[in-house]
């Protein structure tokens, strides 16, 4: 018995990192999980900043599995640049896979779930959005941007059963992460949290299939920060 039996979960940037291990972690709870990514090896083949992508992801998971309980935005860029480095066209870039992406795969996901009056939707942030992190301005202003919408449209969906949260995770070690700068940063990052360890994507992913299940349905609008501690101050 998982916490997500008979749910069908559509999880965008499932191919590697936090992403993969969300998709791993919704599967083991029992949910049927379409796995979407611009690179190779996702159930879907999606770019999430593009609107017509978005419809058919969502259009063929309905069509393919019946419904869509559960909607996990992971699917990100994070860039390492000084601010006053970044283009506009850098920063449009950033924008447009970190937060028009939320709204496309939100504004589509909501309809069938609508229609069943069920719904979860989880959209990754990051700490970052609390901290202010140098280097990455434009991302940060992206995840502000994921928590925001996430506050707006818990209060507007959840008449319908649908819930909205944002988890934020902190610095952990992925693939991604580590072919970045931002593997400088372990040992800085490890002395700010109360937890003196690098985080895992294993670690983030629980938070997600807990918001992403049926008994957190009181549960909207919230960030839960998943970093070791290191946004406690
Ligand atoms: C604490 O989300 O949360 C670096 C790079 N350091 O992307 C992040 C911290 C990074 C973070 C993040």
């Amino acid at each position: 018995m998982g916490k997500l039996d008979n749910r069908v979960a559509l999880v965008t940037g499932a191919v590697q990192g936090i992403g993969k291990a969300i998709a791993d972690k919704l599967a083991a709870e029992g949910a049927t999980v379409v796995g979407a990514d611009i690179q190779d090896g996702a159930t879907m083949k999606v770019d999430v900043s593009k609107e017509q992508d978005v419809k058919r992801m969502v259009d063929d998971t309905v069509a393919a599995h019946g419904r869509l309980d559960v909607l996990v935005n992971d699917a990100a860029i994070v860039p390492f640049t000084p601010w006053d480095d970044v283009t506009f066209e850098e920063w449009r870039r950033i924008m447009s896979v970190n937060l028009d992406a939320v709204f496309l795969t939100c504004h589509y996901a909501q309809k069938p779930m609508r229609d069943v009056g069920y719904g979860r939707i989880v959209n990754i942030a990051s700490n970052v959005l609390l901290a202010g992190t140098p280097n990455l301005a434009h991302y940060v202003a992206s995840k502000g941007g994921v928590f925001g919408f996430t506050r707006a449209l818990a209060r507007e969906i959840g008449k319908y059963g649908i819930t909205v949260n944002a988890v934020a995770p902190g610095l952990t070690e992925t693939e991604g992460v580590l072919a970045s700068p931002h593997a400088e940063a372990f040992d800085f990052v490890q002395a700010l949290q109360c937890i003196p360890r690098r985080g895992i994507a294993a670690d983030i992913a629980p938070a997600v299939a807990f918001l992403a299940s049926e008994e957190a349905g009181w549960v909207t609008g919230q960030l839960l920060v998943a970093d070791g501690g290191m946004s406690h101050n």
